[in-house]
This record gives structure tokens, C-alpha cells and sequence, in this order.
């Protein structure tokens, strides 16, 4: 295990991260081929992400930010006072002070993987809110998190913006919701974000702007397996490609080969023939009921909701 800035990454004696390796080469061996979601974000994807949120098309971001600031007192009203906001992942740098500046809370807990993103969020919140206590925690949010004893007598509230949920399959998103009741404990309260089922060709363009931002944090994949991995991949030969799944209720991302392609990664050869995909991300969308009952399969009860102007986005609360 080596450091790198904070983040704790294991790399072998090359400097390859091998859980980075070990998903794609298995994910290329399946039939469907399919790398996991959470390797779009190195440096330069976390670039283009941010770049995504500010497109025209990109609606969930400027309809949640909608909510949490016309909205701010109405969750005051069901916050109780000096709670500790534990928010899983380390924080936007516009949401995260909306909720701060509704509620007031009497601490700030960022919980993330990223060392990195820890302290550049915590450092920006600490400019902003002076006198609030912001404790970080450096860890893995998808299990039991160990919070700091400082919030140990403080009322709990949790904060999951994004509809980052989406990007989970049921059982995982179920598994989450569980884990962060365990963390957050009994009583606790959860601010959650979800992206909701619309008009199709909305969702679409969401996944697939004009400018290809989309397109490009896709194809960025390619180009990060090629640089770590030692790759051969021609990343011309691949186009980026959304589509709704209305069976599961998804927008999918996908690399499509565009002609019959070989390569190799890692030492190891794989075959395209053209069409075939690399399912590169899930992102469900959810409707009022779906997202209740996912809440409650994880032992959250459902106390309120709220919705932006135009439908498009809902943030709902809910108490373990
Ligand atoms: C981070 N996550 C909620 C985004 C989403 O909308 O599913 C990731 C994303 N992928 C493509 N565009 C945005």
C-alpha cells in the first residue's frame, strides 16, 4: 500500500493500482463486457464530471441546487438544532453550503476514499463557515464508518446529494443505505438526492450534449487504461454511447467499437467485433414510490419530500 497524496491505493511493484487492473481485465473477459463506474474518475474525469454539471443539458445539478436553496428552511424545520451533517463523499462546493447555511449545523463531517478531495473540501468550507467544527474522515462510505468522537452526543444528519445513489445497482444503493444507517445510527436523519424517470430524449441529451463532454468523460476511460495499464486500445475505434434501459429504469453509458478491434491490456489480448459495447455506467432514475421503498428496504422511513419547478429532481428526507 502506497500513499499517494493522502489516498491509499495498492500498487505492485510496477506502480499499477491493482484493483484498477484486476476489474478491467476481469470486465473485458465477460461476455457483456463492463468496468465499473468509479474508474471515470482520475484526474481528468473528475475534470470533465465538473465540466458535465455546467452543460445546458445536464439538469440534475442546477435542479437540486434549486431545491436546496428555495428550500433551505423547510428542512430547517425538520432538522433538529446542533445536529452534526455527515455528508458521504467529500462535498460540492456549492451544495454543500446551502444545506450548511439552511440548517446550521453545530459540525461538518466529510466522509471520503479521497485523501485529496478531503482536505481540498474541507479547506474551502473552512473559509466559508469559520466557526463550524469540520472533522474528515478518510474512509470507504460504501461500509460502517467509525465516526469521530467529537459528534459522538450530537443528533446525526446525512447528506447524499447528486443522485450519486443512481450510479448504484438495487442491491448495492440497498447495501448503502443500510451501511449509512449503521454509521449515522438510530434516530438519525438522511438528506438524499434523486434524479427522477422523465421524457426520454431529455434524460438522453443529458447523457450525450452536443458540445461531447459526455463523450469525452466516457472515451477518457480508454485513454486511462491505455496510460496505467499499458493498453493497446485504438481509442478511435470507439464512440461514446447513451441509452434508456426503461426495463431497469437507467440511462446506460457504453463504448461502442466501431469496427472489429484487437488489443491488448495488461499482457492480455481481447476482441471486439464491431458493435459490440464496454458498459461503462449505470445512472438510475427513480420515481417518488421506487425511491420510498428502496429507502424503507434499508430500514429508512420516509418523512418528506421536495421537488424542483420543473419535476425533474427530488430531495427527500428520511429517519432511521
Ligand atoms: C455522478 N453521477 C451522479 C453522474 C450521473 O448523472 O449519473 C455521473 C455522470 N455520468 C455521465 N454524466 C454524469
Amino acid at each position: 500500500t502506497t500513499e499517494k497524496g493522502l489516498e491509499l491505493v495498492n500498487r505492485d511493484e510496477s506502480g499499477v493500482d491493482t484493483a484498477f487492473r484486476a476489474d478491467v481485465l476481469s470486465g473485458l473477459a465477460q461476455d457483456q463486457k463492463a468496468i465499473p463506474a468509479r474508474w471515470l474518475y482520475d484526474e481528468a474525469g473528475s475534470q470533465l464530471f465538473e465540466d458535465i454539471t455546467r452543460l445546458g443539458e445536464y439538469y440534475p445539478t442546477r435542479a437540486e441546487t434549486e431545491i436546496l436553496k428555495e428550500r433551505g428552511a423547510e428542512f430547517a424545520r425538520h432538522v433538529p438544532p446542533g445536529c452534526a451533517v455527515v455528508e458521504f463523499g467529500s462535498g460540492s462546493s456549492v451544495k454543500t453550503p446551502l444545506l450548511l447555511e439552511a440548517i446550521d449545523p453545530a459540525a461538518y463531517v466529510p466522509l471520503d476514499i479521497s485523501g485529496d478531495f478531503l482536505r481540498a473540501s474541507a479547506a474551502d468550507l473552512a473559509t466559508k463557515f469559520p466557526g463550524l467544527p469540520v472533522y474528515p474522515v478518510e474512509a470507504d462510505f460504501m461500509r460502517e464508518v467509525a465516526l469521530p468522537e467529537q459528534v459522538a452526543d450530537l443528533p446525526k444528519l446525512g447528506f447524499f446529494p447528486g443522485s450519486t445513489i443512481g450510479n448504484m445497482v438495487a442491491r448495492t444503493a440497498v447495501d448503502l443505505l443500510r451501511n449509512m444507517r449503521a454509521t449515522l445510527g438510530v434516530g438519525a436523519q438522511l438528506v438524499i438526492g434523486l434524479d427522477l424517470i422523465k421524457d426520454r430524449d431529455v434524460l438522453l441529451a443529458a447523457y450525450d450534449d452536443a458540445a461531447g463532454v459526455t463523450a469525452r468523460f466516457n472515451r477518457n476511460l480508454l485513454t486511462r487504461i491505455n496510460r496505467e495499464l499499458g493498453g493497446t486500445i485504438p481509442e478511435e475505434a470507439f464512440e461514446h454511447q447513451a441509452l434508456w434501459s426503461d426495463v431497469r429504469a437507467r440511462v446506460e453509458m457504453h463504448l461502442r467499437a466501431v469496427r472489429d478491434v484487437t488489443f491488448t491490456v495488461a499482457g492480455e489480448t481481447f476482441a471486439m467485433k464491431a458493435g459490440e459495447t464496454i458498459h461503462t455506467e449505470n445512472s438510475h432514475k427513480f420515481e417518488e414510490r421506487t425511491a420510498w421503498m428502496m429507502l424503507l428496504a434499508a430500514g429508512w422511513l420516509p418523512r418528506a419530500d421536495w421537488f424542483d419547478s420543473q419535476q425533474r429532481f427530488c430531495v427527500m428526507l428520511a429517519e432511521a
